[in-house]
């Protein structure tokens, strides 16, 4: 290529100049004149007409049939869709969950140019399936909500006429008997599949002869780096088609533009295509003292720009494609290497839906998002559950994220059968999951970000949840080899929650492991199941199971709702009170102090080659009723929204970005319900100092990025906390103000919960604080699972049965921080299940026995009812009040402390 391409400032299909030397333009759908060998990209965003579900056909025939009258459809515009949910405590008035058919119309008159050319109609994405007619011809239909694809539009379309577009979109659930979507993957998942035109949709006019529309919604040009050694071996591999009737000679000439424009490399190859054929020239190209794309660091970008020219020099077509030029490699004991150096790679996985919008998000939101990601500082991120829309790997190719992507098949490997699961792939699934992975390997490609595609999530949660049988070894290694034969270059991988241990064989569930070369597993220690502290041996155990295979944690997260508040968490430990996964109550507080606990164990395992949080951004979940929202997944670090960084972002941001990190915990809870109580900081600060209106009340060290000031004596009213810090020569502060309206030398608790309450008589009781030993109970966990379980009893005997649902059992103490004093302590409890006879314990107050072989069923009358017991203590020195309860028969237990000053 002899002249120089000039810069372009985008890198697809939409900006492409004619010829080398001219500025990048938008051909836009009012230019008209010659044709002068570009690509016109005509956006069919505006201006259409949308009815949800079918309609009956009538005289004019049905939607698809041109004279059809649509004047009483909704007017919308692309990107769009009709479900609404997710983000809210109550279903809204646009509440919208329905699942089928959405149809969309629109009249457009095609530009004068694309007069005797190819006209191809492009969808970024249509959810579930798409049929679409041109004129009342049917151009096709595609399958699966996520991947680009194209229709040759040619013969269909009306020059100098308004022409009729009809799409009939249709995101039925695929468990509905008959469903059109039975075997589209995914089967299910917990996140909503929004129907409609959720993305952008195009005309696009081509020469006759061009590069390739047609293969896969990729864009018929593939670069990779074949060799880097000093300098770096570029292949190429393009598709040429001729549309045309006769034979026809070209050039391809490609280039490899460097950032600021300058050919870097450069070849021409002449071949002649025949009519009805597609050419697919090979090209290598070699870049002397190459540029890496180096991730975050230095994310240095060349395009490969394709040329197809007749032997005159005549443009016909020209694709412009990212490339990134970088070697990596996966290491089973070591992680992940980037040209030739370790990088730890840590982020997040997310979803691409927002409230109001769901699916249909704009380029904004895609760079908002990204931007609030770089700002956490991840230098990776999974790409859950499918393929998203180019913005997000283009951006992620920009700003040197190392990018995990995937295609929807998710829980199972088989549709649903009248029986359940049978764990059998049926012919059309199976090649419904090989088309999805074809286009997302097609379509991302060229992207450097891209070091691994992912063949499925979870794929036998069905089976392991004891809903059928899982068979999916078969198509996960048929998906394994089809990742392969379309791409060389990068390895595979999968997300994996359930393998049976060897010693544990589990009846119906298949191991999965060791068919990709990479493997993801998704862990919820302390969350699901087991405790927090658990993660980190869970892995070894895996790692030495599969000491070949490179793994990652693929997700690990926790629910945290910005309204619900707890005192003292420590989970993981018999501290603090019950929390449900699936409940109504979903501390922030607790998901800030799983990931503590979490990263910590992951931080310690080099072997990882990346860890995702689950997930960066709430999502909508129509299953999911929990925390302080319905239909909405709470594992985000920033709320659905967008708006609100909940505690726990600014823990990973301490850690993982170069920026200076000051953040108190705890700004929405804002009522307090203990005059004392820690206070604790996120920073990457050494140190950080706190003051408390206004008084000083000294400096805490931040060891891993957590700082602690311990029994912090709250003033009644506000509390204005400042904390401050020096952070690489800058000053950073922040404040947070919270109230108490409490007596300052009252302290109530809640034994055993996780939430407070306030009683019939007024009383603020905290959640279960201040505790060593023993563990958290509720006797009634049903209404707090979003199940009311009627056949539970409420307790007896007092205006207030929660209090006494919830108890602390076992051997155990409190150490109540109030000061030398006169107290009355009432103890309540509650016997929630044994006889009289079966239980009994003493409890000690500063060191004396204030109640002796407590039999609470025997004194209360039986299970079930409530038993109050004050005593009078006195508390000398600044040590507290301590209280122990030391089992004599069976654990000890108590449902409520309150301790109130002898008056
Ligand atoms: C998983 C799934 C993901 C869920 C997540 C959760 O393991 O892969 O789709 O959203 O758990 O929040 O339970």
């Amino acid at each position: 290529m002899s002249s120089r391409i000039h810069r372009l400032n985008a890198t697809r299909l939409r900006r492409i100049p004619a010829a080398a030397a001219i500025a990048v333009g938008v051909v836009s759908g009012a230019a008209s004149g010659a044709w002068a060998g570009e690509r016109a990209d005509l956006p069919l965003g505006a201006g259409w007409r949308f009815h949800q579900g079918d309609v009956a056909p009538g005289k004019q025939g049905g939607p698809e049939a041109p004279a059809f009258n649509d004047r009483g459809w909704a007017s919308v515009s692309l990107p769009h869709t009709w479900n609404h949910l997710g983000g809210t405590a109550q279903r809204t008035a646009d509440y919208n969950a329905t699942r089928g058919a959405g149809w969309y119309r629109l009249r457009f008159t095609p530009p004068a140019n694309y007069a005797g050319r190819k006209v191809w109609l492009q969808f970024d994405g249509a959810s579930i399936n798409a049929e679409v007619w041109l004129n009342g011809v049917k151009l096709g239909a595609h399958q699966g909500a996520f991947g680009r694809f194209r229709f040759d539009a040619t013969a269909a379309l009306k020059m100098g006429k308004p022409n009729v577009l009809a799409v009939r979109t249709d995101n039925s659930s695929p468990a509905a008997a008959g469903s059109p979507t039975a075997e589209v993957i995914p089967m299910s998942g917990d996140f909503f599949l929004f129907g409609g035109l959720y993305r952008a949709v195009s005309l696009i006019a081509t020469d006759p002869v061009h590069i390739d529309m047609m293969d896969s919604g990729g864009p018929g040009v593939y670069a990779h780096t074949a060799s880097l050694d000093g300098a770096a071996g570029i292949e190429v591999d393009s598709r040429v088609t001729n549309d045309g009737a006769k034979a026809q000679p070209v050039v391809v000439k490609t280039a490899i533009v460097d950032a600021a424009g300058a050919t870097a490399a450069s070849d021409s190859q002449p071949l002649t295509v025949a009519p009805g054929t597609v050419a697919e020239p090979q090209q290598t190209l070699t870049v002397p003292n190459p540029h890496l794309w180096d991730g975050r660091s230095d994310p240095y970008l060349y395009q490969v720009v394709t040329r197809v020219e007749t032997a005159q020099g005549q443009l016909l077509d020209q694709v412009t494609q990212p490339l990134g030029i970088r070697s990596f490699r996966f290491d089973p004991d070591q992680g992940f290497f980037l040209n030739g150096k370790h990088v730890a790679l840590h982020g997040v996985s997310r979803h691409q839906d927002r409230p109001g919008k769901g699916w249909a998000i704009s380029p904004a939101d895609q760079a908002q998002d990204m931007d609030i990601m770089l700002d956490l500082g991840i230098n990776t991120l999974r790409l859950a559950h499918y393929q998203h829309d180019q913005a997000i790997y283009d951006l992620a190719d920009k700003d040197g994220v190392v990018v995990w992507a995937e295609i929807p098949l998710v829980n199972r490997t088989a549709p649903e059968t009248p029986e359940g699961d049978k764990g059998v792939t049926s012919p059309g699934f199976a090649a419904n999951a090989e088309s999805q992975l074809r286009e997302l390997i097609k379509q991302n490609y060229n992207h450097p970000s891209v070091v691994t595609w992912s063949i499925g999530n979870e794929v036998n949660l069905m089976a392991a949840a004891g809903h059928g049988v899982s068979n999916a070894r078969p198509l996960l290694t048929r998906l394994n080899q089809a990742a392969y034969e379309l791409d060389h270059t990068r390895p595979t991988t999968m997300a994996d929650c359930c393998e049976p241990w060897p010693d544990q064989p589990k009846p119906g569930v298949d191991r999965v492991a060791e068919i990709t070369d990479l493997l993801g597993y998704n862990r919820y220690q302390g969350w699901y199941y087991d405790k927090a502290e658990d993660l980190g041996p869970v892995l070894d155990r895996l790692h030495a199971l599969h000491p070949r295979l490179p793994l990652a944690v693929s997700e690990y997260g926790a629910g945290g709702a910005l309204s619900q508040h707890t005192d003292q968490v420590q989970a993981g430990t018999s501290q603090g009170g019950v929390v449900y996964p699936k409940g109504h109550f979903h501390p922030e507080e607790l998901e800030s102090r799983l990931h503590e606990i979490w990263w910590a164990q992951l931080k310690a395992r080099p072997y990882l080659w990346g860890t995702f949080i689950w997930t960066m951004f709430d999502f909508a979940s129509d299953s999911r009723t929990e925390g302080d929202m319905i239909d909405t997944n709470d594992k985000g670090l920033v709320s659905y929204d967008r708006t609100v960084k909940k505690d726990v972002f600014f823990f990973y941001k301490a850690d993982w970005s170069d920026q200076p990190v000051l953040h108190l915990n705890g700004r929405r809870y804002v009522d307090r319900a203990y005059p004392v109580t820690d206070v604790e900081a996120y920073s990457n600060a050494a140190s950080a100092r706190l003051s408390l209106n206004g008084r000083d009340l000294g400096a805490a060290a931040c060891p891993d990025h957590v700082c602690r000031w311990p029994a912090v004596h709250l003033d009644a009213g506000d509390n204005v906390l400042t904390a401050t810090a020096e952070i690489k020569g800058q000053s950073v502060s922040d404040s947070i103000t919270w109230r108490f309206a409490g007596k300052p030398d009252e302290i109530h608790i809640r034994a055993g919960a996780s939430a407070g309450l306030i009683s019939a008589a007024g009383a603020r009781y905290g959640s279960d604080a201040f505790a060593t030993g023993g563990e958290p109970h509720d006797r009634n966990p049903a209404p707090e699972q979003g199940r009311p379980d009627k056949t539970i009893p409420p307790v007896t005997g007092t205006p207030d049965p929660k209090l006494y649902e919830t108890y602390r059992a076992g051997a155990f103490g409190y150490r109540v921080p109030v000061p030398a004093g006169r107290y009355q302590v009432t103890l309540r409890f509650a016997e929630p299940m044994l006889a009289a006879g079966a239980r009994a314990f003493d409890v000690a107050a500063n060191g004396h026995v204030v109640l002796q072989h407590l039999d609470v069923a025997a004194e209360a009358g039986g299970p079930l009812a409530a038993l109050d017991r004050t005593v009078t203590v006195e508390v000398t020195g600044d040590g507290g009040l301590a209280l122990d309860f030391r089992p004599v028969t069976g654990p000890a237990l108590v449902s409520a402390i309150d301790v109130v000053p002898a008056r």
